[in-house]
């Protein structure tokens, strides 16, 4: 970066399967707790972004994916970190909350907003619900 400020890249899935999308809801910090998410974190030094995003939904939810397609955008989330978000794949595993969240929902388009995502995520999340509708 132009500024010499190191930035930290979040990533953020978007894990569609059969016309649904998954939904996690986060339990910290505190002021994010109870609040939904495309469920993912940091990626580490040296790691890409694809690998830092299937490690942490294998992680977090026990689920093996294939990051497709990164989502237009970004949000930066404060000055050091930024979120990107994907669409993935599911490829194996069943969703459930191992670590950072305590309920996961696989939402139909006409459910993606009865859940209370956290602001950053709502363009991602408008983003993929137009494409599920369009499958
Ligand atoms: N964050 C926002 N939206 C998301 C994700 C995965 C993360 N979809 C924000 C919440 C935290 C920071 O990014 O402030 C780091 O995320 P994590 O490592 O706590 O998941
Ligand atoms: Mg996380």
């Amino acid at each position: 970066m132009t500024d010499g400020v190191e930035r930290t890249v979040v990533v953020a899935g978007a894990v569609c399967h059969e016309g649904r999308l998954l939904a996690a809801r986060r339990t910290a910090p505190a002021a994010l707790a109870g609040r939904w998410e495309l469920p993912g974190g940091k990626v580490e030094p040296g790691e890409s972004p694809e690998h830092a995003l299937t490690r942490e939904l294998r992680e977090e939810l026990g689920i093996e994916t294939e990051p497709l397609e990164r989502l237009p955008g970004e949000w930066q989330l404060n000055g050091r970190l930024v979120l990107r978000a994907w669409e993935v794949r599911l490829l194996k595993g069943e969703a459930q909350p191992l670590q950072d969240h305590d309920a996961v929902r696989w939402l139909t388009s006409e459910q993606a907003f009865d859940v209370d995502w956290l602001e950053q995520d709502i363009p991602f999340v408008r983003d993929v619900v137009a494409r599920l509708r369009s499958y």
